[in-house]
């Protein structure tokens, strides 16, 4: 067993510059408020009045909703947490104001024994705990938990904890084996990483607990939600309609002990495994320890887009067979890159690779950065490969706008996912110009990621003081090199790390530049959709080819294995991006007969590519990460 590493809080880290401030700061004066308007106008703070005359149904295509849906509140929380973490990096009274309203809008809903959801409370009262397949009532609690800590973290106030800590007590009270508790898990994992938090933030053991309970107790045999269905008289089998055994999609097909390849419903699978690995890392359970890390070997082995995406089909928005990505229809929901960054988190603590953190920044800067436009205000919830040109982000297009929220906290919260401490020292995954502080020392980062390698990191002590910092080698770099003040020291490399121990007096500069040599990747054959294709990456980043800059009919272009392609800067395309040029050939004429003997004519030309993030941000267009290759 490795030793264990603890993330830098959030609030000893503050990103000060560069690219991710620049998000940050947009999340924080944009998106927010136009997330609020749009959760007020869709209905959702009236929905915690639980007065059915306040809802408003809504027609989406054929179909008609109500208002109030099960997941509702974990949206309102989602955004509370991302306002909160707002909060701590800048006060700001607007949306303090607005935080503070939501809050009360939760109190008055929340009843005496601690029990708050707006859906069941309007619509089916009598159905507490009584559908954990299907209600997310537990999915919402455990928003709702996460909300309330992170909330407490920043401003210092408990209006939102007392609220979550009433509601995880009784849960405590309601749920696990003793007689009388109710043995059952809910469908949507999510309140099991919410006790880890309130656990951590409290001390109280019985938080810890529930959430190992939760977790051993999904999918045994027999299952759970197979007894509920009959307690409520519900005599229907339950035989959804997508691949895998049908409840792969709620995780409990198997003991997670148990699984060794990954089913079902992304989100829920890489909530359910962050979890594992917390509490696998707090009660040193290697059995836990070692089923994640080996469902992590099958993700990334087999079900992972070069983006960073994961869950190719939409059908039960997860996973399927092993290597079937498709393009224009993967389903890569921004959600479930975010669990797959937030599972990669939990590892890493545990052990120091960076496995782990290329594949955070991965997801980060390519599958999850996607799902917002450069307005702040538009979003994606699928995050295909290839568009046609029909795939356009929308305000707040869903019944379900689990995403836009989601991304809001976790770029809101990003100070507290890059660097890590223990007592073998402090490392660096990944570099934000920020400022991190610890006991008698700082690190002042500077970094031109993602369009440049040059990393600059200044350390300030405030007397001599022993340490090791371990700093990661991306893993799209072949050159790394390391200096201190000009000079090359001793480091030992280490899982991708560079580790270097020293006495550090205060003052060193330490470089760290990483060649960001554009790259063409491709496929292993087992995956059809990209087969005979290539696509460009330099650096973090995943590139793409756009109608707006080459024209419709993307196909029609080809690349050679040996086509050079330069990096050019263009501050003054897509919010300021470095695109890539180089030497392409098209297809062009077009065949007189729908068979024909002459194979079509190449000529040479220059073909631009974009960083995939910023895509779909200059009107509709057709779009290809993976392109045909000569
Ligand atoms: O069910 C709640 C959330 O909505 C899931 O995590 C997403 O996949 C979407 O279905
Ligand atoms: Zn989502």
């Amino acid at each position: 067993m490795d030793v264990t590493w603890f993330p830098v809080p959030r609030n000893r880290v503050q990103i000060l510059g560069g690219f991710w401030k620049q998000w940050r700061d947009l999340i924080g004066k944009t998106t927010l408020f136009h997330q609020f308007d749009e959760l007020k106008a869709e209905g959702h703070l009236d929905a915690l009045s639980l007065d059915q005359k306040l809802h408003r149904g809504r027609a989406v295509g054929n179909d008609w909703y109500w208002g109030a849906s099960i997941f509702w509140d974990s949206d309102l929380a989602k955004w509370l947490e991302a306002a909160s973490a707002r909060l701590e990096q800048e006060r700001d009274p607007a949306l303090e104001k607005l935080v503070d309203g939501v809050i009360e809008r939760f109190q008055r809903a929340q009843l005496p024994d601690g029990y708050v959801n707006s859906h069941i409370l309007t619509w089916r009262p009598q159905h507490r705990f009584k559908n954990l397949r299907d209600l997310h009532e537990l999915y919402c609690a455990g928003h709702l938990i996460e909300a309330a800590v992170v909330h407490h973290e920043a401003t210092g106030k408990d209006s939102l904890l007392g609220v979550a800590r009433r509601y995880a007590d009784l849960l405590c009270e309601r749920f696990g084996e003793d007689p009388g508790k109710i043995p059952g898990y809910c469908g949507h994992p999510e309140i099991e990483l919410a006790l880890i938090r309130l656990y951590r933030l409290t001390g109280e053991a019985r938080y810890l607990e529930l959430s190992r309970f939760f977790i051993d107790e999904r999918g045994r045999a027999p299952v759970y939600f197979d007894r509920e269905r009959i307690e409520r008289l519900d005599l229907r089998e339950f035989r959804p309609n997508h691949p895998g055994s049908p409840y792969a999609y709620m995780q409990a097909h198997q003991p997670i002990r148990e699984q060794t390849k990954v089913l079902g419903h992304a989100v829920r699978a890489m909530y359910l495994f962050a979890a594992v690995v917390d509490v696998g890392t707090l009660e040193r359970d290697e059995s836990l320890l070692n089923t994640a890390e080996r469902l992590w070997r099958d993700v990334i082995d087999t079900k992972l887009y070069l983006t960073g995406g994961i869950g190719s089909a939409s059908e039960n928005e997860g996973f399927t067979r092993d290597f079937d990505l498709p393009n224009e229809n993967a389903y890569a929901e921004t959600c479930a890159s975010i669990g797959l960054f937030l599972f990669a988190h939990r590892l890493l603590q545990n052990r120091l690779s960076s496995e782990f953190s290329d594949i955070m920044e991965l997801a980060l800067y390519n599958c999850i950065l996607s799902g917002i436009g450069l307005d702040g205000k538009s979003f994606f919830y699928d995050n295909p490969l290839a568009s046609a040109g029909n795939h356009s982000r929308l305000p707040w297009p869903w019944w379900c706008p689990c995403c836009p929220p989601n991304l809001a906290r976790l770029i809101s919260s990003l100070s507290g996912y890059l660097l890590s401490e223990g007592e073998a020292g402090i490392a660096i995954h990944n570099y934000v110009t920020c400022r991190a502080e610890f006991p008698g020392l700082r690190l002042v980062v500077k970094s031109g990621l993602p369009f440049s390698g040059e990393n600059e990191i200044t350390i300030e002590t405030d007397r001599p003081i022993e340490k090791t910092l371990a700093f990661r080698v991306p893993n799209w770099t072949n050159n790394p090199e390391l200096r201190i003040n000009g000079q090359t020291p001793n480091t030992e490399a280490k899982d991708g790390y560079l580790h270097l121990h020293r006495v550090w007096s205060g003052g060193e500069k330490v470089e760290l530049n990483f060649g960001m040599p554009v790259k063409q990747k491709f496929a292993r054959f087992e995956v059809d959709a990209d087969r005979g294709r290539t696509a460009l990456t330099r650096g973090p980043l995943v590139y793409c080819i756009e109608q707006a800059d080459n024209g419709p009919e993307l196909d029609r272009y080809l690349v050679s294995n040996a086509a050079k392609f330069h990096a050019v800067d263009q501050k003054e395309t897509l919010g300021g991006v470095t695109v890539l040029e180089g030497e392409a050939f098209r297809e062009t004429g077009e065949l007189s007969q729908l068979y024909s003997e002459s194979a079509p004519k190449l000529e040479s030309v220059t073909l631009r590519a974009i960083p995939y993030y910023a895509w779909a941000n200059r009107g509709p267009g057709e779009m290809q990460i993976w392109m045909r290759r000569h």
